[in-house]
């Protein structure tokens, strides 16, 4: 017993070891030349270059984590780059990254226009992009292999489906307030129409004011207080993310007024801070927008860098929360 033991473990170490051998190869792919080129580490990892949009919210942090994590896991060498949510920025770090000559570029754009040049400079490097997070609108879809992420609209699909369902056999108007993402951005647009194409089916509920708040806490507070200030009567707000819903928490509790009672709250990621809010009933229901992208960009990576064909859109599942589904599962939430 003990012997075959042995066996089973030797065919199995060697079989790993074989596997571990191709894919370094192939994530090398005449690495070592290129990194004694470039002045990389020699190491022959696969090098990925990552231009993430900034620290804005919880989601970015989360997604930042897992980012950094799963390179290490998948045993990639991660050079990282923080754009502080401006485009100008992720341009230069894509241009350094080709100058580098990285194996694979990644990168989560900051908005969604704009990025054909530097994108066509990456494809004659002949460097793959893979698009993380949020996508860009470049009609030439050959200049990146894949996108990987949410699908934004259905996000605000589902965010205006509840309201509908919430008010459904009221009389009476409705007033909703929308605080935006970041200007630009992908979630920012697909949430905002998503919604508005959903809550149509009842003219009861009336966008009464929109406005970005950066999917930031500071900014959701003050587009909140300026909100407050101008309306007397806010029925709902709903805001692209929970970092921004958070901080117009704050401006409406100052305002003496009970948010998820005298002001009904939606809002998308579902972070464990929003999550808390939720499960408090500060706020009354959160779309899940999942930042754990990691593991499966790092295994895009190395497909794409193997020459393999990968799915042109990786979609991400997730879910819904009610207060009661949040109470059931916060324990548990990671991020
Ligand atoms: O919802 C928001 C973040 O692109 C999905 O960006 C992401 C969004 C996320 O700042 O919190």
């Amino acid at each position: 017993m003990r012997y075959l033991e042995g066996i089973v473990l030797k065919k199995w170490s060697a079989a790993v070891l074989a596997g571990a051998l191709a894919v370094s190869a192939l994530a090398g792919c005449g690495g070592s030349d290129d990194d004694a080129a470039a002045g990389g580490s020699g190491s022959g990892k696969l090098t990925m270059g990552f231009s993430q949009v900034g620290a804005e919210s919880g989601w970015r942090t989360a997604n930042t984590k897992s980012v950094q994590e799963s390179a290490v896991t998948a045993g990639i060498d991660l050079k990282f780059s923080d754009a502080q949510g401006k485009q100008e920025n992720q341009i230069k770090a894509i241009r350094s990254f080709i100058a580098q000559r990285v194996d694979v570029i990644a990168f989560s754009p900051v908005v969604e226009s704009g990025w054909d040049t530097v994108l066509k400079e990456a494809k004659d490097a002949n460097i793959p992009v893979i698009l993380t997070d949020r996508a860009v609108d470049s009609a030439d879809k050959t200049l990146y292999k894949t996108f990987i992420g949410s699908d934004f609209v259905v996000e605000g699909k589902k965010a205006g489906e509840w309201l509908v369902e919430q008010y459904k056999g009221k009389t009476g108007e409705v007033n909703i307030v929308e605080l935006q993402g970041s200007p630009g951005a992908a979630p920012a647009n697909d949430r905002k129409a998503g919604f508005a194409e959903v809550i149509k089916a009842d003219p009861n509920l009336k966008v009464i004011a929109s406005q970005t708040g950066q999917f930031t806490r500071t900014d959701g507070k003050k587009v909140m207080e300026a909100f407050l200030k101008a309306h007397p009567k806010i029925d709902v707000l709903y805001a692209h993310n929970d970092d921004m819903g958070l901080g117009a928490i704050e401006a409406i509790e100052a305002a003496g007024k009970k948010p998820g009672v005298d002001i009904k709250i939606i809002t998308v990621d579902a972070v464990k801070d929003g999550m808390t809010a939720l499960s408090e009933g500060k706020i009354n229901y959160i779309v899940e927008c999942s930042p754990l992208l990691g593991p499966q960009l790092m295994d895009l990576a190395k497909k794409v860098k193997a020459g393999e064909t990968v799915e042109a859109r990786v979609l991400t599942e997730e879910t819904t929360f009610t207060q009661e589904q949040a109470k059931a599962v916060l324990a548990d939430r990671k991020y």
